[in-house]
C-alpha cells in the first residue's frame, strides 16, 4: 500500500516539506519527524521544511531557496487542501504527495495518501513508517519523539473521539521501552503563566445558547485579552469538559479581514462539520473550522448550532 510512496523517495535527491498555516502540532511535528526519518535513513537526500508561520512549542524555521524546491518531491503533510499551504511555492516542485487525515478537499497531489481515520497525520506516518513495505528503515528515538507528539496534539492526549485502538497500538510502537510519555506530555500541553492568565481571563466571555458554549470575540475582545484571533481559537478545547455543553466554539475577528474565523468542537454524536461546510469551511466530524464571516453570518451560525446542539 505504502510502495509507491517509498519509490517516489527513492527516486529524488531532494525532498521539499510542506504543511498548513498556523500550523498546529500534527502539522509541525509531522514535518520534523518525517525530516529526521529521511536523514537517518537516506544520508545522500537533502530535505527541508517550508512554511512561514511559527509554532509556539518548536518554533522550527527554514529559509529555503527556490532553487532547493525547484524539481524536488514534495510532500504536504496535514493539509486538506492547496489553499491552505503555508508557501505557494509547492507548484515549483516536480512531483507532489499529499498526506493528510482530514476528509479530502480535494486530492492535489500526484499521489495522495489520505486516511480519515487516523487521529493525526503523525498516527499516520507513524503507520507508513512501521509498515511491512518500510520494514527496512529504522524509526530512531527522536522520531518516534516527533511522531508522539504530533499525536499527542491531534488526539488531545488521546482523549479525542478520532482515538481509536489503532492509534493507541501506533502510539504504543513509537513509545517503547525509551520514552517517557509524562515527559512529552508536559512538553506539549504546559503553558506559562502569563499564558494561563490570560485563558483565565477569556473564560470569561463564555456565552451559552441551548448546549452550545461559545465565545464570540471581536477586535476590541482580542485587544483587551490581548491575544490574536488564531491565539483565541487555539484554546477552543478548554470547553469541552463542561457537562452541559454538545456542542463549543470560539469564534473571533481576524485583525487582518476583519471578519470572523471559526473554530467548532462537538462531543461523539453531535456533527458540526456538515454546518461548516455549509458555512464555507470544513474538517472533521467532531473538530471544524469556517473563516471569513460576516457578523450576519455569525449570528446565523449561532442560531444552527445552538439548534443542532440540542437534536
Ligand atoms: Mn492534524
Amino acid at each position: 500500500m505504502f510502495k509507491e510512496l517509498l519509490d517516489t523517495l527513492k527516486s529524488y535527491k531532494k525532498i521539499t516539506l510542506f504543511r498548513h498555516a498556523n500550523p498546529d502540532g500534527d502539522a509541525i511535528f509531522s514535518c520534523l519527524g518525517f525530516k529526521q526519518f529521511i536523514n537517518d535513513n537516506f544520508p545522500d537526500k537533502e530535505i527541508h521544511i517550508c512554511g512561514n508561520d511559527t509554532y509556539d512549542i518548536n518554533p522550527y524555521h527554514e529559509d529555503v531557496e527556490d532553487d532547493f524546491i525547484k524539481g524536488s518531491l514534495g510532500i504536504v503533510l496535514d493539509t486538506a487542501n492547496l489553499e491552505r499551504i503555508d508557501d505557494g511555492r509547492i507548484n515549483l516542485c516536480d512531483k507532489t504527495v499529499k498526506i493528510d487525515h482530514h476528509p479530502p478537499l480535494s486530492n492535489y497531489g500526484d499521489l495522495n495518501i489520505v486516511s480519515k481515520e487516523s487521529a493525526a497525520c503523525s498516527e499516520l506516518l507513524t503507520e507508513i513508517f512501521c509498515s511491512d513495505e518500510f520494514n527496512e528503515y529504522e524509526v530512531s528515538l527522536k522520531t518516534r519523539e516527533y511522531l508522539y507528539c504530533g499525536i499527542l496534539t491531534d488526539s488531545m492526549s488521546f482523549t479525542t473521539s478520532s482515538t481509536t485502538a489503532k492509534t493507541l497500538k501506533l502510539a504504543g510502537k513509537l513509545v517503547g521501552d525509551d520514552i517517557n510519555v509524562s515527559l512529552l506530555n508536559d512538553y506539549v500541553f504546559k503553558v506559562k503563566l502569563n499564558e494561563f492568565e490570560k485563558i483565565t481571563k477569556l473564560r470569561t466571555y463564555l456565552k451559552v445558547n441551548n448546549r452550545f458554549g461559545y465565545l464570540l470575540l471581536d477586535e476590541n475582545d482580542l485587544k483587551d485579552l490581548d491575544m490574536s484571533s488564531s491565539d483565541a481559537k487555539n484554546n477552543v478545547a478548554e470547553f469541552k469538559n463542561v457537562e452541559e455543553f454538545n456542542i463549543w466554539g470560539v469564534i473571533a475577528q481576524n485583525e487582518q479581514t476583519h471578519l470572523y474565523d471559526v473554530s467548532l468542537r462537538s462531543r461523539l454524536g453531535h456533527q458540526v462539520n456538515e454546518t461548516a461546510i455549509r458555512f464555507g469551511g470544513g474538517g472533521h466530524v467532531n473538530a471544524s473550522g469556517i473563516k471569513n464571516l460576516t457578523y450576519e453570518q455569525v449570528k446565523e451560525l449561532v442560531l444552527e448550532i445552538s439548534t443542532n446542539s440540542i437534536k
